[in-house]
């Protein structure tokens, strides 16, 4: 990778990250060409989930390679930012609550590798963006940070959008109810103006989950860009797009210079989406991608859907609640966004009860915390929230299901979830901790932890 970034931490600069995993035996190396067009997603797949991200140095039709799972591994998330893998949601918590506190305004420096090439013409054909799942519609850029600015206010927003490749210059992109960049692309639309925005792709960590950090922890007219800066421990460096005033990411691997056409709307869809189902096909905005700025020698970044979304909307999902809980009802331990549950449908929460009624309390200030949840089930502190198996046991022995089940109807959820059509459902909590006080038949039996030091096992091979 050439135009490296001097002096910056390793979670800011994708190029790093990625030599970083490589010096460690973090990095799959595919060396054989592959096809964009399903074989990158198929082989990649064969990966998913291990201690180990993928590059594909060859895809068939582009220059660039392409790299994929960074997310998919909390133990290599956790790796990465030097933390107990179980302590990421509090570290994430941590960093938003200081910038909340003290945010930390990104520069806009002179130049930066982004603008060490700038395509002469616009053709997205040259890029290496795959068609993943067997009936996607088609290339989707899934993995690139957009940054827009309000129109009114000029405050920047940040976020991740999918955008589906349907022409030389065109996307269409898919944009969630209650997204800020539905209400800045309204304001645009009401003033009869273009929306400009920048895609920045192949970024780091910090700012991926800035721009998934959500409206709960960053809300609209704050600079959610600033969360980066407070993970980097400096600020997040920005250069100067060349056609409008909104910045690109100085380190990013690729920059499109882009802008929504109020009103225009091209079909989008179908794409194999985070809930294990395809997402509908339907006429989305339409996008023309005016200039595309890249490194003299870019990777391109793409993410599969499923763990890879599960800890990084999932992990900052379990950040917020966190925050929230720890503020709001005391006893709270710990927060987990199961990945059966996708990864940010069921929260499974840790407390150590000091009163009846708090378990249900946790309950109701979860589903507050973080809209797309569906499900909650709260535990007591005895109870391991990352095993499925543990969480089931509580609620086979310690819910109640004539009290301890909260059914709430007609409530907004993630549209995505195909139980709720058009962002309306029913969502269910289940209190599946101990009554309070304890009493004895609900204590938890232990076998008393015992040494294997100098006693003599033999574990023979099975044969
Ligand atoms: C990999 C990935 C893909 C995503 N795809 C979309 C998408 O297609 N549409 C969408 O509205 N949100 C998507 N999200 C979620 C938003 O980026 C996220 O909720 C963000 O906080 C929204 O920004 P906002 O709070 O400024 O509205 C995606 C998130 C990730 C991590
Ligand atoms: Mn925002």
């Amino acid at each position: 990778m050439t135009g490296k970034p001097s002096g910056v931490p390793v979670i800011a600069d994708l190029g790093t990250i990625i030599e970083w995993l490589d010096q460690r035996g973090r990095l799959v190396r595919v060396r054989s060409e592959v096809d964009p067009v399903h074989q990158l997603a198929g082989v990649a797949a064969k990966f998913e989930g291990g201690p180990r991200a993928v590059l594909f140095e060859k895809v068939r039709g582009s220059p660039f390679p392409v790299f994929t799972g960074l997310y998919w591994s909390r133990a290599l998330l956790g790796e990465l930012f030097g933390k107990p893998e179980a302590s990421l949601p509090q570290h994430v918590a941590e960093c938003i609550r200081d910038w909340q506190q003290q945010p930390v305004a990104p520069v806009v420096v002179r130049t930066g590798p982004v603008k060490e090439v700038t395509e002469e013409q616009v053709d997205l054909a040259v890029l290496p963006v795959p068609t993943h799942a067997e009936l996607d519609a088609g290339p989707y850029f899934d993995a690139g940070v957009v940054i827009t600015k309000d129109p009114e206010t000029g405050i920047r927003n940040a976020s991740i959008q999918r955008f589906q490749v349907v022409g030389k210059d065109r996307l269409a992109i898919n944009i969630d109810a209650g997204r800020h960049l539905e209400l800045c692309l309204a304001k645009a639309t009401a003033r009869t103006q273009t929306l400009p925005f920048t895609l920045n792709i192949g970024v780091g960590p910090g700012l991926h989950f800035a721009a998934a950090a959500p409206a709960e922890a960053a809300p609209f007219g704050t600079d959610e860009l600033g969360i980066a800066s407070r993970f980097h421990g400096r600020p997040l460096e920005l250069v100067a797009s060349s056609l409008t005033d909104v910045e690109m990411v100085a380190d990013a691997m690729f920059a499109l210079e882009c802008e929504i056409m109020p009103g225009e709307v091209h079909a989008e869809g179908p794409f194999a989406e985070v809930t294990g189902y395809y997402a509908t096909v339907a006429p989305r905005p339409l996008v023309r991608v005016r200039r595309i700025h890249r490194r003299s020698r870019p990777v391109f970044q793409t993410i599969i859907s499923g763990g890879e979304v599960f800890n990084s909307v999932g992990l900052l999902g379990e950040a917020n609640v966190l925050a929230m809980l720890q503020k709001q009802v005391p006893g709270v331990r710990d927060v987990y966004f199961s990945h059966g549950g996708c990864g940010f449908y069921h929260a499974v929460v840790q407390i150590a009860q000091k009163r009846a009624g708090w378990a249900k309390q946790a309950l109701m200030a979860t589903f507050a915390a973080f809209p797309p949840l569906k499900m909650v089930t709260v535990v007591d502190d005895d109870v391991d929230i990352r095993n499925p198996g543990d969480v089931e046991w509580a609620m086979a022995t310690r819910l109640d299901p004539k009290h301890g089940i909260l059914v709430v109807d007609n409530v907004f959820g993630h549209g995505l979830n195909p139980t709720f059509p058009d962002y309306l459902g029913s969502k269910v909590g289940f209190d599946a901790t101990r009554p309070f006080p304890h009493t004895p038949n609900f204590t938890r039996a232990r076998v008393k932890p015992a040494s294997l030091d100098g006693v003599d096992i033999d574990v023979p091979e099975i044969r």
